[in-house]
């Protein structure tokens, strides 16, 4: 496998213009007759080169004729046609076989559904094409299938015919007037049971909601549907965006390797972000639905309408889409919560990819295989950056870059460039430095200095920052970084030092100067976490705890007791000593669970940092160390504060039916937190845990219990596991929550239990949920897969072998687990480098893990 560069990028030589697709859908045979208006861009004589991959070519023509064998050539990747033409009809027909393609990319059948996944290059794998994202035509297709097997035939735009057709098929043909790249195209036929509803644009027009699920699946249908016309509304509201179409379709399927995709009017779903009811599905999993519907929908604007000029420019529309959905998510329930929680993801495993081997910008600039960088880096970190600008800009100025941006490029495929000149000149701002954003990648580390001088009443804050080198960027020139900040006194006053809340540091090295100052302040610095960087501060434990108590930002009240938690975890881990948590801290904490504060706020600040977070600030992980402080310092607290936490329980116990609002979730959210600490502490807590279990009306409440009890090892752990199961056997979606919960516990005979679960009636290595439900979350079992006789490793490892032929992208995801493989002691390096090498022999290594192996072992 060969990479592509950014620098390389050159415009088309031909265009497609319109398209017509005609599928004669079979489970092994399927045929395809696309008829593609072919025009050269400007003067050359160079031939057509399409690509198309596992395709069997049947016939080819062009404008009506038979194009004879001399003036085509076909291998492994792509067609090249010679011909004179400048303008001219491409008629290719071609084979594909639905029901052998498990890598679920390009045009599959499973589980009775024929469905597509074309983005990022799987269109290739339906038809010969122009498959890059530059390329924009305007699609019809015809869907020709048995009629009682597959009743319902889906594709992009609107369904301007049906026939009813000899031996028992039927045909629907679908027209998209709008102009897209092939990424976007979408087929669906099957069997649904189908939601439907409508929503009224604000300029009066209905658009028709469909939402398929399979049969029997309605009652858990409602929330996605509310999700989605929320979403619509909030993106006229918030962003003055409507929707275009007439009808907006979202299909749940079983078998899906990403979250979701945004084909334009046909959004095809993993079930597991559509499908929820209370009994079902857990208050998380209702908030993922709503910010995945939300992430699809927006990407209507963001990203249809104005699509990527090539891949390298993917965080144009995933690093927008994903800020979008956050606000939506923040809009709609609580800011706070959601602006933590999406910080917990950069620190837990952002940074660590950003100082792997795999690292990159948000704008990559080499590419082996394009599935590799749908990554927290191109998503979150890219998130992070366009939060960025709108701190600098403010919600007025961002939302008039937004517009210009619009103005100028709608219809088009663009790149991040374009982006940040939209919102520069929309402001008449100069972004040169904070375009460094985009092209390099790496976590800067931000190192604060301040001095208080009592006699001059004059505070000076130095900030530096310094950014380690990645592979292929050495030298880092400074980022634009914003501090967003605030002031308290010792008794956690709020002090006004200077009108402007924002600092920016631009350079190596900043100084800022405060004069008046009558007495030493305590800085909160990156509050709402302005930047995606790393500080370094000296603050006292009792400056931290002012700050825990008094920042009038919800995030640096967080990140106090997070810093204040991981600094004992690392004292304990430098003096080789148990973890000791001060009086002071248990005081602290007491206040804040007796505080008039939201109660998911108090549920996440009490949450202890993961493992990985705490990795993150070692060179080599200590992995025993860190299980072994974690462990304990969860243990001082819950002894410390049993009583608080006993009483917090019993106050969040509602007597009334579920209900999914904010204030239940925040409190169910409490409860789960108090009821984990509880479980540590042994046998006491187990009849609180079994009522749990078997009184919930909800499956929040009855898998808290769950997890509570197997995550502290509790005696009644064995039990409620094998009630779970026996209530829920066969259920996919749920079973993937007891498959997950028995791979994150922290216990020796945990890889055991994961192989062991591999041969359960309702694990697959078929279907990508069933994989991330026990592998992938397995790797992120810290102690266990990292266990030092490599048999975490070992099993992990043969699963990518494993999958390595059938599905290379969920095996791509799995190896990432390896990918940092040098930041551990000497044995573990030498387990995983065995795994790692062990795969690169393999003699038909899929380009996915050929990337990432290359990158960590070079
Ligand atoms: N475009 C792939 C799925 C998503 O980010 O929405
Ligand atoms: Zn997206």
């Amino acid at each position: 496998p060969k990479a592509k560069y950014r620098k390389d990028y050159q415009e088309p030589e031909f265009t497609i213009t319109d398209v017509d697709l005609t599928f004669d859908l079979h489970p092994t045979e399927t045929r395809v007759k696309s008829v593609l208006k072919v025009v050269r861009q400007g003067e050359h004589e160079k031939p057509l080169v399409l690509d198309g991959e596992q395709l069997t070519l049947l016939s080819i023509k062009v404008d009506g004729e038979e194009v004879s064998e001399d003036l085509y050539q076909h291998d492994e990747h792509s067609l090249t046609l010679k011909t004179p033409l400048n303008s001219f009809t491409l008629e290719i027909e071609n084979r594909v076989n639905p029901t052998a393609n498990e890598a679920l990319e390009g045009l599959y059948l499973a589980e009775n559904t024929f469905c597509t996944q074309c983005e990022a290059e799987g269109f290739r794998r339906i038809t010969f094409y122009l498959d890059r994202p530059d390329v924009l035509a305007k699609f019809t297709t015809t869907v020709i299938a048995d009629k009682s097997d597959f009743p319902y035939l889906l594709s992009n735009g609107n369904r301007i015919k049906h026939l009813e057709l000899e031996n028992g098929k039927h045909s629907a043909t679908w027209q998209d007037p709008f102009p897209k790249p092939c990424y976007l195209f979408a087929l669906v036929a099957g069997d649904f049971d189908i939601l439907r509803d409508e929503f009224t644009t604000r300029e009066g027009r209905t658009v028709d909601l469909e939402l398929f699920v399979d049969k029997g699946n309605l009652d858990r249908a409602d929330h996605a549907m509310l999700s989605l016309k929320n979403a619509m509304k909030w993106d006229e509201e918030r962003f003055d965006l409507v929707y275009d179409l007439d009808i907006y379709m979202v299909v749940a399927v079983d078998f899906f390797n990403m979250g979701a995709m945004e084909n334009k009017g046909l959004n095809v779903f993993n079930a597991k972000y559509v499908l929820a009811n209370p009994k079902t599905a857990t208050d998380q999993d209702f908030l993922n639905v709503e910010s995945v519907i939300g992430h699809e929908y927006f990407h209507n604007w963001t990203g249809n309408r104005v699509t990527c000029r090539d891949w390298f420019q993917l965080s144009l529309k995933e690093g927008l889409t994903v800020f979008r959905d956050q606000e939506f998510s923040s809009d709609l329930g609580s800011r706070a919560v959601n602006r933590i929680q999406d910080v917990r993801v950069i620190r837990s495993h952002q940074f660590a990819e950003d100082s792997g081997p795999m690292a990159h910008p948000i704008r990559p600039d080499k590419v082996v295989q394009m599935n590799n960088f749908y990554t927290v880096t191109v998503y979150n970190k890219g998130a992070e950056v366009i939060r960025m600008i709108h701190t600098l800009l403010g919600e007025a100025g961002f939302q008039k870059g937004m517009k210009l941006y619009f103005e100028r490029h709608d219809g088009n495929a663009v790149t991040c460039e374009d982006f940040v000149k939209a919102m520069e000149d929309a402001n008449g701002k100069d972004f040169t430095t904070f375009r460094n954003w985009y092209s390099q990648a790496g976590t800067p580390v931000v190192t604060v200095e301040e001095v208080y001088d009592e006699n001059e009443k004059r505070l000076t804050l130095v900030l530096k920052q310094s950014t380690a080198s990645t592979p292929g960027q050495e030298e880092k020139a400074p980022f634009h970084i914003p501090v967003k900040w605030s002031a308290y006194s010792e008794q956690g006053q709020r002090l006004s030092l200077s009108d402007d809340d924002v600092l920016h540091l631009k350079d190596a090295e900043a100084t800022f100067a405060f004069d008046n100052v009558a007495e030493k302040p305590i800085l909160s610095l990156f509050d709402n976490f302005s930047a995606p960087v790393k500080v370094k501060r000296s603050l006292t434990d009792d400056e931290l705890r002012v700050l825990l108590a008094h920042s009038e930002d919800d995030f640096s009240r967080w990140d106090a007791a997070q810093s204040l938690f991981t600094r004992i975890v690392e004292k304990g881990i430098a003096t080789n000593s148990s973890a000791e948590l001060s009086e002071q801290t248990i005081q602290a904490c007491r206040n804040l669970l007796q505080a008039n504060t939201d109660p998911a706020l108090k549920a996440l600040a009490l949450t202890l940092p993961t493992a990985s977070t705490i990795a993150d600030g070692y060179e080599t992980i200590p992995v025993e160390a860190i299980n072994a402080q974690l462990k304990s310092l969860k243990l001082q607290l819950a002894e410390a504060l049993e009583d608080d936490f006993k009483e917090l329980l019993d106050v969040c116990v509602s007597e009334k039916a579920y209900q999914l609002n904010g204030e239940d979730i925040a409190k169910r959210q409490l409860k789960q937190v108090c009821l984990s600490y509880l479980a540590e502490l042994g046998d006491k807590t187990s009849n609180r845990l079994k009522q749990q279990f078997n009184q919930a009306d909800n499956l929040t409440d009855q898998l808290g219990a769950l997890q509570a009890a197997v995550w502290a090892n509790n005696a009644v752990a064995e039990p409620l596991l094998n009630q779970f199961e026996e209530q829920w056997r066969g259920e996919k979606l749920v079973m993937d929550k007891w498959f997950s919960t028995q791979a994150l516990a922290n216990n020796e005979k945990t890889v055991e239990r994961v192989k062991s679960l591999m041969t359960h009636p309702d694990f697959s290595l078929k279907n990508p949920n069933r994989i991330y439900s026990l592998l992938a979350a397995f790797t992120q079992n810290q102690p266990q897969f990292h266990r030092d006789d490599g048999a975490g490793y070992e099993l992990i490892g043969s699963v990518i072998q494993q999958l390595n032929t059938s599905n290379p992208q969920v095996a791509s995801r799995l190896l990432s687990a390896f990918v940092s493989w040098r930041r551990y002691d000497s044995s573990r390096q030498q387990l995983m480098r065995k795994e790692l090498e062990t795969l690169r022999e393999l003699s038909n290594l899929a380009s996915d893990l050929f990337e990432k192996i290359e990158s960590c072992l070079s």
